[in-house]
C-alpha cells in the first residue's frame, strides 16, 4: 500500500537527545539506544469508520518518537498496518450493505488525508493485512509444526503457554487477561480450547465471508495479532526498539503479537519497549467506533478547523493521560496558534537558542510535549511583552516547532 507525502522536518541547530520513554513491559522509562537505524512498529487503523480524536493522539505521540530521533540525525524505519481484514470491518459493510474492500479502500485514504493534514510523518512501509497474507500463512504452519499451534475444527489457535515469556508485556493476572480478551476479540469461552485465552491465527473460511488460499491450513483469514507480527519480523525483524498503540492494545493485541514473534524465533524481546498512549474519551467514555461517541479529524477539518490547530490541542495533553475532548480544549489551541503565529512573524526577538534545548529536554523527557509547549508559551509572552533583538530567532522557534512538533507557524 502506498502512504501519504512527508512534510519536510528542517534540521536544527546543534544535536538532538536520545529518547527515554515509558515502557509498558518493565513499568518505567527505559532508554533506548537504537543505533544509526531506529525502528518502530505503530499499529495502525481497522478502516471501517473516519479517523477519529483518539486516533490521531495516538499518531502522534509515535510521530513525536519518529521526530525525536530524526533530531538526532538517526534514520527511522517506521512500520505500519492497516487491518484490512477483520470481523468489525466485515460487521459495518454488512450492515450498511457495502462492498467491504470499498469501505476499508475509502476510510484508509480518508486516514491518509487526515495524516497528511496533521504533518504526521508517514511510515516507511505501510502494509495492509490482505497484502500480507503470503508471509502471514508460513508462520502460521511454522508455529503448528512446532507444537505452539493447534487446530480447533479447522481453525488454528496459538498456545500462549508455547512462550515462556507469556504476560511479560502488560502483566495483568488471569482474571483480568480473560476479561480483556473477551471484550477485544478474544473467544476464552469456545470448548475445547487449550487455554481459555489462546488467540486465533488463522481462521477456517466461513460461509459468505472472504477468504484466501492458506495452502496446509486450508482456505482462511489471518488472525489480528500474526497480522501485526508477520509484518514488524518482515520489515524490522526481532528486538526492534519501539512497538507502539493506544493501551487497549496492551493486552490482548501487543502480548499476544511478543508471545508469537518469540515462540517463533526462539528470542526475546519481540520489541525493546512497548508504548501505549492513554484513550481520549467525549462525555465520559472512551472514544470508540463501536461506541459510536466520536469527532472525527476530517470533520473539523471540513468545517474549517485548521489542522495546526488540531495538532496542537493533542500536543497540549501528555501522551499517557487518558483525556477528555471538548470545545474548550480546540479553543485553547486555537488561541496559541494565533498567538504563535504572531510571535514568529517579527524578523527578530528574544533569544530562541535556550527554546530549542528546552523544547528537546521536554520531548526526550517521555515526550513532555505539555512541557515544550509551555516552553514556546513563554517564548512567544516575551515576544508579546518585551520583544527583543536577536535576528531570526523567531525562524528558529518556527522551524523548532516544525521539526519537533510537527506544527507549520
Ligand atoms: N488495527 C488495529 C491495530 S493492529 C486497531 O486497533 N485499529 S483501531 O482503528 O481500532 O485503532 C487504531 C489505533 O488508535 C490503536 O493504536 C488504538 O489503540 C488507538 N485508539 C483507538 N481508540 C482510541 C482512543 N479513544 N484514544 C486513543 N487512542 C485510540
Ligand atoms: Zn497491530
Amino acid at each position: 500500500m502506498h502512504a501519504w507525502p512527508a512534510s519536510d522536518v528542517p534540521a536544527l541547530p546543534g544535536k538532538g537527545r536520545d529518547l527515554r520513554i515509558h515502557d509498558t513491559a518493565t513499568g518505567g522509562p527505559v532508554t533506548l539506544d537504537p543505533g544509526p537505524v531506529a525502528r518502530i512498529y505503530v499499529c495502525g487503523i481497522t478502516p471501517y469508520d473516519a479517523t477519529h480524536l483518539g486516533h490521531a493522539a495516538t499518531y502522534n505521540a509515535f510521530d513525536l518518537v519518529q521526530r525525536v530521533w530524526l533530531d538526532t540525525k538517526r534514520q527511522v524505519h517506521y512500520v505500519q498496518n492497516v487491518t484490512d481484514i477483520d470481523d468489525p470491518l466485515l460487521e459495518r459493510a454488512a450492515r450498511d450493505g457495502e462492498d467491504w474492500t470499498g469501505l476499508a479502500e475509502r476510510e484508509t485514504a480518508l486516514f491518509r488525508e487526515d495524516m497528511t493534514a496533521l504533518r504526521m510523518l508517514p511510515p516507511r512501509h505501510y502494509i495492509g493485512a490482505v497484502e500480507a497474507i503470503p508471509g502471514i500463512v508460513p508462520l502460521v504452519e511454522r508455529l503448528c509444526d512446532s507444537g505452539a499451534a493447534y487446530v480447533l475444527d479447522g481453525d488454528v489457535y496459538f498456545s500462549v503457554d508455547a512462550d515462556p515469556h507469556f504476560g511479560e508485556v502488560s502483566h495483568l493476572d488471569a482474571e483480568a487477561m480473560r476479561l480483556l480478551s473477551a471484550e477485544r476479540g478474544g473467544d476464552p469461552d469456545r470448548p475445547g480450547k487449550k487455554n481459555p485465552l489462546d488467540p486465533m491465527l488463522w481462521m477456517a473460511a466461513r460461509e459468505g465471508e472472504p477468504h484466501w488460499d492458506g495452502a496446509g491450513l486450508g482456505p482462511g483469514r489471518p488472525g489480528w495479532h500474526i497480522e501485526c507480527v508477520a509484518i514488524a519480523l518482515d520489515h524490522l525483524g526481532m528486538g526492534f526498539d519501539v512497538q507502539g498503540g493506544g493501551s487497549d492494545l496492551a493486552f490482548p493485541h501487543h502480548e499476544m503479537g511478543a508471545s508469537h514473534a518469540q515462540a517463533l524465533t526462539g528470542e526475546h524481546p519481540f520489541a525493546k519497549a512497548y508504548v501505549h498512549a492513554g484513550m481520549v474519551g467525549l462525555d465520559g467514555e472512551k472514544m470508540s467506533k463501536s461506541k459510536g461517541n466520536l469527532v472525527f479529524v476530517s470533520t473539523l477539518r471540513r468545517a474549517g478547523v485548521d489542522p495546526a490547530a488540531i495538532r496542537l490541542a493533542l500536543l497540549a495533553h501528555h501522551y499517557r493521560a487518558d483525556w477528555e475532548w471538548t470545545d474548550q480544549v480546540l479553543d485553547t489551541a486555537v488561541g496559541r496558534l494565533a498567538r504563535w503565529r504572531a510571535a514568529v512573524s517579527r524578523p527578530d526577538g528574544p533569544p530562541a537558542e535556550a527554546l530549542v534545548e528546552e523544547v528537546r529536554e521536554a520531548l526526550s523527557n517521555d515526550l513532555d510535549a505539555p512541557a515544550a509547549l509551555a516552553a514556546v508559551d513563554r517564548w512567544a509572552a516575551l515576544q508579546d511583552t518585551t520583544g527583543g533583538t536577536d535576528e531570526g530567532a523567531p525562524g528558529v522557534v518556527s522551524r523548532t516547532v516544525d521539526a519537533l512538533l510537527g506544527v507549520a507557524l
